[in-house]
């Protein structure tokens, strides 16, 4: 009896830990306006995902060559959005391939 709520208990706790963590994630906006990212630095946690909203009325594109997170979500119009999940700590330098002056920062945080 004993033992069978000590079994319980131990999963009870452990699957709250990992529900926990799941909640933890977030999901953050960046829109691109005006050939630019709407914002120029942004500071997620690791597993947070961000999402990068076209607000112009032509194509963007988005990719970074960064070591914590090397992608091209590649290029789509006016209306459309791409997320991406960040796995890995470390700083990520988010541009676009279409306007070379746009440019922005993510920090991922451990
Ligand atoms: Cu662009």
């Amino acid at each position: 009896m004993a033992l069978r709520v000590k079994t319980f208990s131990f999963t009870f706790c452990f699957l709250s830990l990992l529900m926990s963590i799941q909640a933890v994630a977030e999901d953050h906006v960046v829109g691109q306006k005006d050939k630019a990212f709407t914002k120029q630095t942004l500071e997620i946690q690791k597993g947070d995902t961000v999402e990068f909203i076209n607000q112009d009325p032509f194509f963007h594109n988005v990719f970074s060559l960064s070591d914590a997170k090397l992608f091209d979500l590649g290029s789509f119009p006016k209306g459309e959005s791409r997320k991406i999940t960040f796995d890995a700590a470390g700083e990520v330098e988010v541009e676009c391939a279409i306007h070379p002056d746009m440019l922005m920062t993510i920090t991922v945080k451990e």
